[in-house]
């Protein structure tokens, strides 16, 4: 039975450990954290994906998974630990390629860790996103201070994660790989792997495409969300409804606009272009562009929202939603947090209601105790509960009728129909 090491224990690593654990591998999964350790260990991890507490469970009462804080030896090393970015402040934030840095400390730490472990044949995988060129001459170096040369006494490869939060199981087995070896047979032993768990087609490249196609494909969604949004700002100088543009104009065969909203958050999308603009500054124009575009999309609700508001006394806004995205607990890097910081600047009161999020930087509260006697309903999270909410039920509980949906996932029909005025991006 071959003995797999997972170095990381969140919303990659532990999902990852546990399908391997249920296909037969004998898995170590690792943190650093010992309360990540023992809430996994007693069930009570705090991370909400759907069908995750039961698989981690089932892995754990196979007796193929156990948690722990420091590595053994393995066959195969799998670090799946976040590279976030840290923010330069030395003063030159607005030089692009300075202002946000990829932070590798986590990958540095994790292959530190088994550098004492690691023997011939090993493979080390590395599933973290991570600027071009970080498995070659980042990684290599640190695992070869075991002694062992790369390619010749051990193996590396970069196989980045694909998986979508809020569908990671499915996607985890489903979609296609792309699996980047340091030389064509650390590939080959990387996909004999994955295969043995992944139901999607496997790719084989070189670690340093492998890590820009994953940059890529979170860029390009980026980008894309950027145009939307600026389409979105556009649409108002013409008072015409940007969403409705999109439905038509993705009726052509070969448009896919995204859906303009409220910024982008997230550890991944607004986090992952920075790490190419990092390293090819003065060549990654439309990268900077994007994220600009989408980190001054909450400024544009603020002020948008200001002016919803300008003839109301005292105004009262009610903030449904603070994650990141729709049905996640997730608020990191959430354009809520940057939307609510300027409202507690500004002096305006506002409270909020999310049914998914525990924790956060200001009080979470009941729908009802949110709702009344507010101004504005402010929808910046796509929950699927909003859906539910009968504006029959709460008309009476506002004090104004109006309702701002920057995620265009309220029935305006209905809305309309009770009285409220509806405002779209
Ligand atoms: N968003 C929009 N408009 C859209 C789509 C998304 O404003 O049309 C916003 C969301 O509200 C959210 C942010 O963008 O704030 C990101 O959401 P997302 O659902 O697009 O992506 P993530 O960050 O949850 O996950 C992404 C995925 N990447 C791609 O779809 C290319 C996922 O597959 C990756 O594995 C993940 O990043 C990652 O870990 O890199």
């Amino acid at each position: 039975m071959k003995r797999v090491c997972v170095l990381g224990l969140g919303y990659i690593g532990l999902p990852t450990a546990s399908i391997f654990a249920m296909n037969g591998f004998k898995v170590l999964g690792i943190d650093v954290k010992t309360d990540i350790v023992e809430n996994i260990n007693n069930g009570t991890f705090n991370i909400q994906e759907p069908g995750l507490h039961t698989t981690v469970q089932a892995a754990i009462k196979s007796g193929n998974l156990k948690v722990g804080t420091s590595p053994e030896k393995a066959d195969i090393f799998i670090i799946a630990v976040p590279t976030p970015f840290k923010k330069n402040n030395l003063g030159n934030n607005n030089i692009p390629g300075k202002s946000h840095l990829a932070d590798l400390s986590y990958v540095q730490a994790a292959a530190e860790a088994i550098i004492p472990f690691i023997e011939k044949g090993n493979i080390i995988i590395l599933e973290s996103t991570s600027p071009p060129g970080t498995t070659v001459n980042f990684l290599i170096p640190i695992l070869e201070k075991s002694g062992l040369k790369a390619g010749l006494e051990f193996f590396v490869a970069h196989c980045p994660e694909r998986v979508l939060p809020g569908n990671i199981l499915k996607e985890f087995l489903e979609n296609d790989r792309i699996i980047g070896g340091i030389d064509y047979k650390s590939a080959e032993i990387a996909k004999n792997l994955y295969e043995k768990i992944v139901e999607g087609d496997i790719y084989l490249t070189d670690a340093t495409t492998a890590e820009m196609v994953k940059l890529m494909e979170n860029i390009y969604r980026d980008v894309n969300i950027a145009l939307s949004n600026e389409l979105a700002i556009i649409s108002e100088k013409f008072n015409i409804n940007a969403v409705e543009v999109i439905q038509l104009a993705n009726k052509h065969p070969r448009v896919n606009l995204h859906q303009p909203g409220p910024g982008v958050g997230g550890h991944c999308i607004s986090v992952d272009p920075w790490f190419l603009i990092e390293k090819a500054p003065e060549l990654s124009k439309l990268m900077l562009l994007g994220r600009q575009i989408n980190d001054d999309m909450p400024g544009y609700i603020f002020d948008k929202t200001k002016k919803l508001l300008k003839d109301i006394a005292e105004p009262k806004i009610a903030i449904l939603g603070v994650s990141y995205k729709g049905n996640v607990d997730d608020t990191r890097e959430s354009p809520a947090l940057k939307i609510c910081e300027k409202f507690r600047e500004a002096n305006i009161d506002f409270s909020i209601f999310d049914p998914h999020v525990k924790k956060f930087h200001f009080d979470i509260n009941s729908l009802n105790d949110t709702l009344e006697q507010s101004d504005l309903i402010l929808i910046l999270a796509d929950h699927k509960e909003f859906k539910n909410i009968n504006p029959d039920k709460i008309k009476n509980l506002v004090k104004t009728r109006m309702v701002f949906d920057t995620k265009n996932c309220l029935e305006h029909h209905i809305w309309k129909n009770e009285g409220f005025t509806v405002i779209l991006l």
